[in-house]
């Protein structure tokens, strides 16, 4: 029994470990008619994040502004490209906008999330199927035994 108990636990773990390793993300956003393109950007936790800023707004200055990560850049000139380099160090969402005024349509929101967070998947169920039938034939032969 100590051995069934044994696997399970094993299975457990696996299922609910994640063992992902950072990796290099890069992404470009463009700025065109007062929108930027992606409005979602998603990555990992401690990923290294290369977001290049494309200003297609030929005649109109814009800046990008990720508050929570204290990434700031200025006067993005029309047709020119910027970029910011950062590690994903923090967990959550993260809103990302132009803050000239008028421009408040410009933002999207970049998710950071932990692929080590413990969060059991579908499988879960299964095993948790598996343990429940283990139990109750355990119980079913003690009871036997017994008499
Ligand atoms: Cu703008």
């Amino acid at each position: 029994m100590k051995a069934i108990a044994s696997v399970i636990a094993l299975a457990v773990l696996l299922l609910v470990s994640g063992n992902a390793a950072a990796a290099d993300r890069t992404f470009v956003i463009e700025y065109k008619n007062i929108a930027l393109t992606p409005a979602r950007i998603d990555v990992n936790l401690n990923d290294n994040v290369k977001i290049v800023l494309y200003n297609n707004d030929t005649l109109v200055l814009h800046d990008f502004h990720i508050d929570g990560y204290n990434i700031h850049r200025y006067n993005i000139t029309g047709g020119s490209m910027v970029w910011a380099n950062f590690t994903a160090s923090t967990a959550g969402s993260f809103e990302y906008r132009c803050k000239f005024v008028g421009h408040e349509t410009m933002k999207g929101t970049l998710v950071v999330k932990d692929p080590n967070a413990k969060t059991p998947g579908p499988e879960f169920v299964v095993l948790l199927s598996l343990v429940a039938v283990v139990v109750a034939l355990t119980r079913f032969r003690g009871k036997r035994l017994n008499r």
